[in-house]
C-alpha cells in the first residue's frame, strides 16, 4: 500500500553535510520525495511535533536541539513508506539499537543527535504531515 511519511534530517545532519546521503538512501530504497523544505522551526512546532514526549526528562533539550538551526523536512512516499524509512533510519539509540548499514548506525553516536526522524505509524504520519506541510 502506498503511504506517505514525514522524514526530518535534523539540524545535526544538515550541519554535518549528510542531507544528500539521507536522500540518496531514500531513493536507492525505491521511495520517492513528494515534498522537501529547508527550514528553522519555532519552539511551538517542535513542541507539537514531539508532544508525546512532553513529560520526559529529555523534552527540553530535544526541543532546544530541533530548533537550533535549519533542518530538512520531507514527505517521503512509496509502498509501506512508514516502516521502510524506519528501517533505513535504524533504532533510536545509534549505538545500542541501530545496526551498521542504517543511517543512525553508520552516522550517529548519541541518542540526542541521531540524525533523522521518521513517523512511527499511519496516525503519526498523518498528524506530522499536517503539522509540517499542512496536508497528508
Ligand atoms: O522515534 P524515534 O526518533 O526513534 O525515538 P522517540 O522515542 O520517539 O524519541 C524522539 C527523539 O527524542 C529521539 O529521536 C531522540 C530523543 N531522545 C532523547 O534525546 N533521549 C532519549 N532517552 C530518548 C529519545
Ligand atoms: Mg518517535
Amino acid at each position: 500500500m502506498t503511504e506517505r511519511t514525514l522524514v526530518l534530517v535534523k539540524p545535526d545532519g544538515v550541519k554535518r553535510g549528510l542531507v544528500g546521503e539521507v536522500i540518496s538512501r531514500i531513493e536507492r530504497k525505491g521511495l520517492s520525495l513528494a515534498a522537501m523544505d529547508l527550514r528553522t522551526v519555532e519552539r511551538s512546532v517542535a513542541e507539537e511535533h514531539y508532544a508525546e514526549h512532553k513529560d520526559k526528562p529529555f523534552f527540553g533539550e530535544l526541543v532546544d536541539f530541533i530548533t537550533s538551526g535549519p533542518l530538512v523536512a520531507m514527505t517521503v512516499e512509496g509502498p509501506r513508506a512508514i516502516s521502510a524509512f524506519r528501517q533505513l533510519a535504524g533504532g533510536t539509540d545509534p549505538v545500542e539499537k541501530a545496526t551498521p548499514g542504517t543511517l543512525r548506525g553508520d552516522y550517529a553516536l548519541e541518542v540526542q543527535f541521531n540524525l533523522v526522524h521518521g513517523s512511527d505509524s499511519p496516525e503519526s504520519a498523518e498528524r506530522e504531515l499536517k503539522l509540517w506541510f499542512g496536508s497528508l
